[in-house]
């Protein structure tokens, strides 16, 4: 492959992307407030890293050390900033603040 067939291939895969921000959600396999957390994120077609820890006490508590405290699944981060759960993913949104995070 060319270089430009490279660079073309880049901007082709970006214009597909909708966010430059890194999304990060640890998760639990069966929890509604993680499927409610990632359904708005996949309505705003939003990649993200997902971290499912069920079961896994270590990971919960890395999780809590970057969660400043919060042990409550899920918790978010974007570009290693604390979003926090849930409800605060949504009025985060409700307040006009969640899109210019991800752009
Ligand atoms: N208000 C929180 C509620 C989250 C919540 O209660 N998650 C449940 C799992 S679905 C949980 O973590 N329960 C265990 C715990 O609170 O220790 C949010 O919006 O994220």
């Amino acid at each position: 492959m060319f270089a430009k067939d490279g660079i073309i291939a880049s901007a082709i895969c970006l214009m597909g992307k909708k966010t430059m921000a890194a999304v990060e959600i640890y998760s639990w396999s069966r929890c509604p407030f993680c499927a409610r957390a990632k359904a708005l994120l996949d309505r705003k077609e939003i990649d993200y890293q997902e971290y499912v820890i069920d079961g896994d006490e270590e990971a919960r508590e890395k999780m809590a050390k970057r969660a400043n405290g919060r042990r409550s699944l899920p918790q978010i981060f974007i570009d290693d900033r604390h979003i926090g759960g849930c409800d605060d993913l949504y009025d985060l949104d409700d307040r006009g603040e969640l899109d210019p995070l991800l752009n």
